[in-house]
């Protein structure tokens, strides 16, 4: 199915998933695109603005590099004529994910010199629209290691169900929350 795109490097998979991230999460007016309040914008747009940016780019090409995200970031609607990141976004869209029950516990990494403010005023959602929490340590540790040694912290998510904190599981499977109040939260030794 992703013949016609087998032969792209890596390198340019990777510049195109930072790319999309970007004006998907972030700064849309970069490519210039439009994102609508669920965060969807026109493919074929897009691909012409990569087109413009001097990206060697197709529909091909773009199916393999949201196919093969190792997280997932993206995803088409049901006839492929728009896209968006899953998760992550810092510009205001609605992404619509439902409000379920969270497994009993969930974990989050960060690193220690955030720990006092943590532990002070809880997990915030910083510049993102939720806090984002994973159900395995492995994850965790590798979101704590993009900024230097893993803290693992663990979330006790069914106490904060029952006390009415909504979580959301989003298409690539981060569970994301408004906010963790710090009673929620303990350290992994
Ligand atoms: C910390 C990447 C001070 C928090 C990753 C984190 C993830 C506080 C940082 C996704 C705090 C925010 C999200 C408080 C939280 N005081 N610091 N009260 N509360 N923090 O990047 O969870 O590659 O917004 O611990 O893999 O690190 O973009 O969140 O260190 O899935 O797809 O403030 O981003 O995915 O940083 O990462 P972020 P995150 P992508």
């Amino acid at each position: 199915m992703h013949t016609k795109a087998a032969m792209i490097l890596k390198q340019d998979i990777t510049r195109i998933s930072k790319l999309l991230s970007f004006a998907l999460r972030h700064k849309p007016v970069d490519l210039n695109i439009h994102l609508d309040e669920n965060g969807w914008t026109d493919v074929s747009i897009l691909l012409q603005r990569l087109v413009e940016k001097g990206e060697n780019i197709n529909i091909d090409i773009l199916k393999y590099v949201v196919a093969t995200n190792e997280k997932q970031r993206f995803a088409f609607n049901s006839d492929e004529t728009k896209i968006r990141a899953n998760q992550g976004h810092s510009v205001s869209v609605q992404l619509e994910y439902a409000p379920q029950q969270p497994p009993k516990f969930l974990y989050h990494g960060t690193i220690k010199k955030f720990m006092p403010f943590i532990l002070k005023d809880g997990l915030q959602k910083m510049k993102r629209h939720h806090v984002h929490l994973t159900n395995d340590i492995a994850t965790a540790t590798k979101v704590a290691e993009r900024r230097g040694k893993a803290v693992i912290l663990i979330i006790n998510a069914g106490q904060m169900f029952l006390k009415a904190h909504n979580f959301y599981l989003s298409d690539n499977g981060v569970w994301l929350t408004t906010a963790v109040p710090p009673e929620f939260i303990t350290r992994l030794p």
